[in-house]
């Protein structure tokens, strides 16, 4: 827990701008203890420009990070970047990697680096993730970058913290069969074929488009740059790419529509994480005496205040933003 002075302390630095503060902040969220501190700053975030980055190991996101800083920087723009590994326990141990290649940001005081892996967050990695977005706009970042690996469920919920999803994606790799299966379609606001360098990047981006033919978006339809992020090669025009999504979301006030939804997660993941314990705890504690599995659950429940039967409204899907032709 954090005390009244303490947390005064910290909120003072904050608002002077120190980096440590901000790293402080996010480092007591990550371990569960920033509830305080979001509910002082929360009404100081929506400015920050956000842009997720996902894709299979060695893609080369963080490469691609370091040269959008490097773009976002030589546009005056001050940047925070999240790399986010599920995989890890720890954060910043496993990620040497990482920040090596971010290394030329690191005497930079507009850029601040930060790595996450979930611990005692009651959202879980993607709650962590979502405090340290918050709290990276409230402290005035202009753009935050969300790095995270692979091209799974937590990822795809990391991915839709952000404004900007940005998948990308290795040629030769089989990478567009990956794409489809794991339902990366329908969060990919840009396709980055990275690696132009690499004799199969054409195919891929034949593939990519192929793909895109199969689908129906609502709104916005993806698009496709390549890359190659060694060089800074296509980031020029990826950085237009964003800044084009960006004003497609404000013009059609689908802006909103996505921090509505993004604002939805996090409940639920918060109130989840916290449900979850307690019934940990209801379980372990609470002896069967003799009852079936529906009755002690409804015993349980009703300690929560839900009693008999629920509406069945199980949806949590984010809404679509593209379907597969013909099927929808
Ligand atoms: N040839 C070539 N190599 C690249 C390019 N971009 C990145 N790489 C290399 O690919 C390797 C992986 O790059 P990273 O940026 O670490 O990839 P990553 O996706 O962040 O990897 P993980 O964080 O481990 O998932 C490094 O050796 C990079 O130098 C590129 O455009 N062309
Ligand atoms: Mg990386």
């Amino acid at each position: 827990m954090i005390n009244e002075s303490t947390l005064d302390a910290l909120l003072r630095d904050f608002e002077a701008k120190r980096p440590r503060a901000l790293a402080r902040a996010i480092s007591l969220s990550e371990s569960g203890h920033g509830a305080a501190l979001i509910r002082h700053l929360y009404a100081r975030t929506g400015r920050a420009m956000t842009i997720g980055l996902t894709g299979p190991p060695g893609v080369g996101k963080s490469t691609l990070s370091s040269a959008l800083v490097k773009k976002a920087r030589s546009l005056h723009k001050s940047v925070g970047v999240i790399s986010v590994d599920p995989s890890s326990p720890f954060s910043h141990g496993a990620l040497l990697g990482d920040r090596i290649r971010l290394t030329e940001h690191f005497t930079d005081p507009d850029v601040f680096i930060r790595s996450m892996a979930s611990r005692g967050h009651l959202g879980g990695l993607s709650g962590a993730t979502a405090d340290a977005v918050a709290l990276m706009d409230a402290f005035g970042l202009d753009v935050v970058l969300i790095e995270t690996v692979g091209v799974g469920q937590s990822e795809i919920e990391i991915a839709e913290l952000a404004q900007t999803t940005l998948v990308a994606l290795q040629p030769g790799s089989g990478d567009s069969i990956q794409v489809i299966k794991a339902g990366i379609m329908e969060i990919a606001d840009i396709f980055v074929v990275n690696k132009a360098d690499h004799p199969m990047a054409n195919q891929l981006r034949r593939e990519i488009r192929s793909m895109m033919e199969m689908l129906d978006f609502a709104g916005w339809v993806p698009e496709l740059v390549t890359t190659q992020a060694t060089t800074g090669e296509g980031i020029d025009a990826l950085w237009d790419a964003i800044e084009k999504h960006t004003a497609y979301l404000n013009e059609t006030g689908e802006i909103e529509t996505r921090r509505r939804e993004a604002f939805a997660h996090q409940v639920r993941q918060l109130a989840m994480g916290k449900l979850q314990k307690r019934l940990e705890h209801d379980l372990r504690v609470e002896s069967p005496g003799g009852l079936d599995p529906y009755a002690l659950a409804d015993r349980i429940l009703s300690r929560f205040g839900v009693h008999g039967e629920v509406e069945e409204d199980i949806s949590t899907a984010a809404h679509p933003r593209a379907s597969v032709k013909g099927l929808m």
